[in-house]
């Protein structure tokens, strides 16, 4: 089913005060601003109607509306987002989301789940048990989608280095294809999918998105962009250097249906 809708939030004047572990240094708020902006625009030619939120300086990584629910073409699940600084950010999501779902399942407490940690494939859901995301909120989820039809499987990414959420080193293309880091390419759970390698130089790259007609990717990585061309995909390059300094991707700014 194609998405018609995405919820976005640019980045507020406290952006920089967010969490990383990425060494890249503090992220250029103007140059953030203006690459949110041809996100928003690249959204919009895929054929989304966005719904844009108002910046929150108290959530300095409030633009990564991904993290904070779970949503699908049957239900929207919110999320309880593993870092206690980003909890808050739920409740205005959930304002925006209410336009849409009229009823709202949720993860619940000692649980944590951060929408980064689930792939959509689609009537399967891959969950990964990470630093945010924990084995009770993984299992939560499970049964909620479960309820929905859907079926999901686990795989736990703790330990692996470089992947702070699953949507790190994953993306479903479609048509049974999956781009895979190299670290997880063996993990039982993706062998019956056609994979794209994401060369190890261009790991940050694996966090495309596909959206209708489109597949959005970080500018500046010509392997995985040729791979996924001579698949027949038509690719959008955007820059995202000032989120990638605060360990984000373009999956991660927004909420796609
Ligand atoms: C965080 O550490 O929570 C944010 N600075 C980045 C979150 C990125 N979200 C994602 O990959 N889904």
């Amino acid at each position: 089913m194609p998405y018609k809708h995405a919820i976005v939030r640019p980045p507020s004047t406290s952006f920089a005060q967010g969490l990383t572990t990425a060494d890249l240094g503090e992220p250029n708020l103007e140059v953030a601003l203006d690459q949110h902006a041809a996100y928003c625009t690249a959204l919009e030619q895929c054929g989304l109607s966005l719904n844009r939120m108002e910046p929150d300086p108290q959530y300095p990584d409030s633009t990564f509306v991904e993290d904070t629910a779970v949503v699908t073409e049957r239900s929207a699940i919110l999320t309880r987002p593993g870092a206690t600084s980003r909890r808050g950010e739920v409740s205005s999501v959930e304002k925006v989301l209410s336009q849409f779902y009229p009823v709202f399942n949720a993860i619940h407490s000692p649980g944590t789940l951060d929408g980064g940690d689930i792939c959509q494939v689609g009537d399967h859901f891959f969950i990964s048990i990470s630093e945010r995301t924990n084995e009770i909120g993984a299992r939560q989820l499970a049964r909620l989608l479960e309820q929905d039809g859907f079926s999901s499987s686990f795989v736990d990414i703790r330990g692996t280095e470089g992947l702070l959420h699953l949507k790190s080193g994953i993306a479903y293309l479609g048509e049974d294809r999956l781009v895979l880091v190299e670290a997880l390419t063996e993990h039982d759970a993706f062998q019956d999918y056609e994979i794209i390698n994401v060369d190890p130089s261009e790991n940050y790259a694996a966090n495309c998105v596909r959206v209708n007609d489109y597949v959005l990717m970080a500018a500046g990585y010509p392997k995985l962009e040729a791979a996924i061309s001579s698949l027949g995909y038509r690719t959008l390059k955007l820059e995202v250097s000032e989120f990638q300094k605060m360990d984000g991707g373009l999956s991660c700014l927004s909420l796609r249906f």
